[in-house]
């Protein structure tokens, strides 16, 4: 039976609507829009608790600011582009706003504000979750984005977990996490930028917020993905292409691509934690030569400064610096050295009287200088957000130069201290606009690098190369990174390949991690399936702890040393196909090592946990990593036609396959169409190969081209350009293998070409054809239209030499 009222509940009920007037909620949203004005390209508006302001940046890309309070600064250590002019038509009425660019439509409702983004024929790309929009809980502002069925979510950086991030939530607050588990988040830097999949749609969104961020793909919620941060601004950057490539492609033409790498840097690196003294250098570079493991970094840990000092040596293990990097360099290495961001405090140290001195260290509230420990013991720390920080250290960098280094690691700059809990009232300037540490910690690492790359840049006379452990969104303009203290251990191998892959995928292309693993020994097997997979990385080093087994290969005994040999050699003889493939990256932003995402976005199979690992290196092979200690995997070769590495032996797409593994052969299959230059082996990136170029070309049904790149590898020059770049194309149409006339200043080190045609069939026979305007058809040394074959049954590798003449030229089957 139902109790009878009392007045006591009446009255109660009665004063309900007023307590809860009276209790305000701390969540506040953006309320309705109440004002609106439109410049150009951008629309500016007010609404009850907030301002806001929408720009088009380009026809593809859209930007959206809101604040409780007025709209602050516009600054951005990321973003380096302007808006460019576009046709933007912009419409409203009193229930919305319309903005339309060629590529896509903006609506904006007024009632509350909220956002939704449409394809021009009216699909809907990514929209506000219309209860939730923007809201702010205290300073912490989120974004909350509709949920689509089917949708899911890659990249945002060094992140671990799957490839698609559906169902996960994300922390960015760059931390040393020495060890970190496979599931550990967050980790070393953070890149807050991601794609959104759905219905055959894909979009990407980069929020640009340097304090901790928060970003959740449907943990524990059913409704939304949103992205947030714990201060500052609601400032992110909406982006629609039709190809996710594209979206990689304006994402870095917003924050940037990197530089062309000196070639050294992707040779082998030989690492260890530490290498002392000198005579040990040489004996490992020695050895290295003797075994004839190809090989062109050598890198210096902590150990070679004088009692963990910056710019400094210790000169009983290291004498005489300069004539090791000599000796070093004659032998075809070239040193790369550590460097932490903490200057001890020590009275009388040069490095850390000039900071004084020049009053550049990071600060409290009441100017005492922050302290923490590190290595040297108690530490100030340069303050890398301000100009005058930046440029001590550019100058403190000539050091390096001055010694014969050419790469600078910065480790330990996220900022790792003892104790990890760096107070958040210390100050940083943020170039002019002070900020506390919980704004400025995510940006620091990322600044040190900028710092370290400006300086490296200016002294060396040539480029310099940069690596470091933390780092923000845009870092790739200066550096490149590796994914930390990883464990040997199988899942780890496998986390550090999507780990690359995610911060590819978040434009960051020259990435790499330990190989073997940093915290420990890792058994024989694994170490070698490693080594394999490391040759198929961009960055490519072999790193281990102290206190463990030492890391070079011999140390794994006589079979793992051979496949070692074998895969480092394989990388060098790819040299010229890697060396143009990072130049497409500093064209495109487009990865080097290349989760399926990129190219088979839609494709359901390539998310499956047990293919998800699965890449493309550069455009042309298909790596199939697999823990060492499977005899059978299995394997998903998407769409299209592939060819196995080894054997060329033909495998049809779009199915899977069981393959049996073993310890010396990492599965690696070649798409159709593919062209892949080759050089001879050589044993480091200082010798010569021979001058014969030797093109790849996989016969195939679909078209594709390779533009093939060459400079010299160590200066600036190319920037005027001084390089060498012929597109290749094939068509299986006109069954024409088309080289277009060379581009540049440069002078190719090959003199001439062999053409090495795979899967073709026996009949085909080969023609060169020339632009009419040439005539060196009878520069042909050898031409072998019957070619040779190969052994693998219906098909036939056919071989044609020919002098690397800069005109346009074309072979047809
Ligand atoms: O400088 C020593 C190590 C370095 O070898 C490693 O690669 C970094 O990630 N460094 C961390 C300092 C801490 C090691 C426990």
């Amino acid at each position: 039976m139902r109790k009878p009222t009392t007045i006591c509940q009446l009255l109660l009920l009665s004063l309900f609507p007023l307590l809860s007037q009276a209790q305000s909620s701390p969540v506040t949203g953006a309320g309705n829009i109440t004002a609106v004005a439109i410049k150009g390209q951008t629309v500016t508006f007010t609404t009850e608790h907030a301002q806001g302001e929408i720009t088009v940046y380009s026809p593809s890309i859209v930007r959206v600011r809101l604040d409780k309070k007025a709209l602050g600064r516009d600054f951005s250590y990321a973003v380096i582009a302007k808006p460019v002019e576009t046709k933007v038509v912009v419409t409203q009425n009193d229930q919305e706003i319309t903005i339309t660019t060629d590529s896509l439509k903006a609506e904006i409702t007024k009632k509350p504000y909220s956002i939704t983004f449409f394809t021009p024929d009216g699909k809907i790309i990514s929209q506000d979750e219309k209860g939730l929009t923007t809201s702010w809980v205290s300073e912490d502002v989120t974004t909350y984005k509709k949920m689509q069925e089917g949708e899911r979510f890659v990249g945002l950086g060094e992140k671990t977990g799957n490839l698609d991030r559906k169902g996960s939530g994300y922390t960015n607050w760059n931390t040393d996490s020495y060890g970190y588990s496979a599931s550990a988040d967050p980790i070393y830097s953070t890149i807050p930028f991601y794609i959104g999949i759905h219905h055959h749609l894909n979009y990407g969104i980069f929020l640009d917020n340097t304090y901790q961020s928060d970003f959740n793909f449907g943990a524990s919620n059913d409704r939304f993905s949103s992205f947030g941060a714990q201060g500052g601004e609601m400032n992110y950057y909406f982006i629609y292409h039709k190809r996710l490539a594209d979206i990689i492609t304006s994402y870095t033409a917003l924050t940037g691509r990197m530089h062309m790498p000196p070639l050294w840097s992707l040779g082998y690196q030989q690492n260890r934690y530490t290498y002392y003294p000198d005579t040990e250098v040489l004996r490992i570079a020695q050895t290295l030569r003797e075994k004839k493991i190809p090989a062109d970094g050598i890198t210096l840990d902590i150990h070679y400064m004088d009692q963990y000092k910056l710019f400094t040596w210790d000169k009983t293990r290291f004498p005489d610096p300069l004539a090791m990097n000599k000796k070093l360099s004659d032998m075809g290495f070239t040193t790369t050295v550590i460097v932490d961001p903490g200057i001890k405090v020590e009275k009388g140290y040069e490095a850390y009287e000039s900071g004084l001195k020049e009053n550049i260290f990071i600060k409290y509230p009441d100017s005492v200088n922050y302290s923490g420990q590190v290595w040297p013991g108690w530490v100030n720390f340069p303050d890398f957000t301000s100009e005058k920080g930046r440029a001590w250290w550019r100058n403190k960098v000539k050091f390096f130069a001055d010694n014969g280094v050419s790469g600078i690691w910065n480790d330990m700059n996220e900022i790792a201290t003892w104790g990890n809990k760096m107070p958040s009232n210390v100050l940083f300037n943020y170039d002019g606009a002070i900020a506390s540490h919980l704004q400025a910690h995510n940006i620091y690492g990322m600044q040190m690098a900028r710092s370290s790359y400006e300086g490296a840049r200016e002294s060396m006379n040539k480029r310099p190369f940069i690596l470091t452990r933390a780092g923000y969104a845009g870092l790739q303009r200066y550096t490149a990174i590796w994914t930390g203290d990883n464990r040997p251990e199988e899942e780890h191998m496998l986390l550090g390949v999507r780990l690359i892959n995610s911060l590819g995928l978040s434009g960051m292309p020259f990435a790499g991690m330990d190989i073997g693993g940093f915290i420990g020994t890792p058994s024989n097997s694994l170490f070698a399936r490693w080594i394999e997979i490391g040759a198929f990385n961009p960055y490519f080093r072999n790193h281990a702890a102290v206190n463990t087994q030492s890391s070079e290969p011999w140390t794994h005994g006589e079979e793992v040393t051979e496949i070692s040999r074998n895969y480092i050699s394989l990388r060098y003889k790819l040299m010229p196909y890697l060396y143009s493939t990072f130049f497409e990256a500093t064209q495109s932003g487009m990865p080097v090592m290349r989760s399926l995402a990129i190219d088979y976005t839609f494709d359901p199979k390539i998310y499956d946990t047990q293919f998800q690992n699965q890449y493309l290196f550069g455009k042309a092979f298909l790596v199939l990593p697999f823990e060492s200690t499977k005899e059978y995997a299995n394997a998903y070769f998407p769409k299209g036609l592939w060819y196995d590495l080894y054997t060329d032996e033909q495998q049809q797409g779009g199915m899977e396959k069981i393959l049996r593994v073993s310890m010396n052969k990492l599965p690696v299959y070649v798409k159709e169409s593919s062209i892949v230059p080759m050089q001879s082996l050589v044993q480091s990136t200082q010798i010569q190969p021979t001058d014969t170029l030797m093109i790849n070309i996989y016969k195939g049904n679909i078209s594709n081209s390779f533009v093939y790149y060459e400079d010299d590898g160590k200066s600036y020059n190319y920037e005027k350009g001084d390089s060498y770049k012929r597109t290749i194309s094939y068509d299986p149409v006109k069954r024409s293998i088309t080289f277009e006339k060379a581009e540049g200043t440069f002078t190719s080190k090959f003199n001439h070409l062999k053409l090495v045609f795979h899967g073709f069939a026996k009949g085909d026979k080969l023609n060169k054809t020339n632009d009419e305007t040439l005539s060196f058809l009878s520069a042909i040394s050898k031409f072998d239209p019957q070619g040779t074959a190969n052994g693998v049954e219906g098909t036939a590798v056919k071989t044609m030499t020919l002098n690397n003449s800069s005109g346009k030229f074309a072979v047809t089957y």
